[in-house]
């Protein structure tokens, strides 16, 4: 018996929180790990660079250059994270035996049948995203918006085929497939027609969705953003846009990423926002320096705000959770790593808030003794519930996962030139 779990478990009882319940549940949400953290959202179709907004920064030693190098360092982060890790796949990561190489209008099913291998092997679902971004069929940073009907149409096309992707994702795992569809389409500069391509963006979004799916297994949704690096004055799939067709598409969600927001507005505060309105949504977490420049998720205050949001809102069963990050300036596997810890530590720690006591505070109109009991809340010994999740989960609750991914680096990822 672990004496400071004992001790701990009973400060947090005497706030009305348990502890057990909080641990058991955290080890059964599906949180999903983005396999484009290992290889600087290359993927594997195409050798061009990244475009569509999207930047990574960095030349840090070992990234995975090839399906059977980027699936190692998922499992090696997977050793090293508590919790549910759900796989989460971006459609230029279709895998093409010698002489099978098709383009993203005509991919399929079998394309990614080691990716199904992968999750059958740990018993879990895989999320999915077609790409709109680093493709010469991008036309001036154009995709389901492009005036050109034989751009667009290439798009839709990929659009479709990514639904059937999702389809047999969710039908070979058992577990729900979420497709996020997100295209950084816009203009660098003042345009002279806002509503042309949001209207078309609507067109292609509803011929997609047009293509037969399992409507219960299947979960589209569609990721808004406020600018991106060359499209700084105006984006089609803006909040409003992307929330509005969500609203008035059944069965369609809004995806909310932290990152892509004006610097002063919170998704902690959207997410409350959305519970009143969406059956189910999607997020995206990470951490925006100053733009949406998609730095390692840590546990700092905005993260286990929205972390909190979710858990006190009754959210974690209605929303689905995705990270989304990209540093290519620091080893990759501890980069993932960091995030995913991060983030089980923030929904952790949400669920082991009085968030009871605290409510009826507010409620009762008693502000001076919520501020003070909230501040008090904070120095509660959130370490000792994690070391036992961890420790329950059979990872290392402390720094001691980093000389596994040292070990790794010497061994496996510093061979990688
Ligand atoms: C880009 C969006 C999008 C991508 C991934 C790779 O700003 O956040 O979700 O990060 O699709
Ligand atoms: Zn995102």
């Amino acid at each position: 018996m672990n004496k400071r779990y004992e001790s701990a478990k009973k400060i947090f009882a005497g706030y009305g929180v348990d502890t057990e319940a909080a641990i058991e549940k955290l080890k059964n949400v599906p949180v999903a790990l983005h396999c484009w953290q290992g290889d600087d959202v290359t993927g594997f179709d195409h050798d061009g660079p990244l475009t569509g907004g999207i930047q990574t920064t960095g030349n840090y030693p070992g990234k995975a250059r090839n399906p059977k190098e980027l699936m190692a360092d998922i499992e090696k982060v997977i050793a090293l994270c508590p919790g549910k890790i759900k796989l989460n796949v971006h459609a230029c990561y279709a895998i093409f035996k010698k002489g099978e190489y098709v383009d993203r209008d005509k991919i399929e099913p079998k394309h990614f049948k080691k990716w199904v291998d992968l999750a059958k092997k740990y018993n879990t679902g895989i999320d999915f995203n077609p790409t709109f971004f680093s493709h010469p069929k991008v036309n001036d940073g154009l995709t389901l918006t492009s005036p050109v009907e034989e751009t667009r149409k290439f798009w839709i096309e990929h659009g479709k085929a990514c639904i059937r992707i999702a389809n047999y994702f969710a039908k070979e795992t058992g577990f729900p497939c979420v497709i996020n569809i997100w295209i950084g389409d816009g203009y660098k500069d003042i345009p002279a027609d806002r509503v042309g391509p949001r209207m078309r963006y609507m067109d292609s979004l509803n011929q997609i969705l047009s293509e037969p799916y399992d409507r219960n297994m299947v979960k589209p949704c569609v990721e808004s953003k406020v600018f991106g690096i060359g499209v700084e004055a105006y984006t089609a799939g803006s909040a409003e846009f992307t929330l509005s067709y969500a609203a008035t598409h059944e069965g369609v969600m809004p995806l909310m990423d932290n990152g892509h927001y004006h610097p002063t507005e919170v998704v902690s505060d959207k997410i409350p926002a959305l519970m009143c309105f969406y059956p189910e949504f999607a997020l995206h977490i990470t951490r925006p320096i100053r733009w949406d420049s998609d730095h390692v998720v840590l546990l700092d205050d905005e993260t286990k705000e929205m972390a909190k949001e979710i858990v006190r809102s009754g959210g974690l069963d209605r929303i689905y959770m995705a990270l989304d990050y990209f540093d290519a300036s620091i080893n990759r596997i501890a980069a993932w790593t960091t995030g995913f810890r991060s983030w089980q530590k923030a929904l952790l720690i949400a669920l082991c808030t009085p968030h009871k006591a605290l409510k009826a505070l507010q409620d009762a109109g008693q502000r001076t003794e919520l501020l003070v009991r909230q501040e008090e809340v904070k120095m509660l010994p959130f370490g000792d519930i994690w070391n036992e999740y961890c420790e329950r989960c059979g990872v290392a609750a402390g720094p001691e996962w980093f000389d596994e991914v040292k070990e790794y680096e010497k061994t496996v990822l510093s061979k990688r030139v």
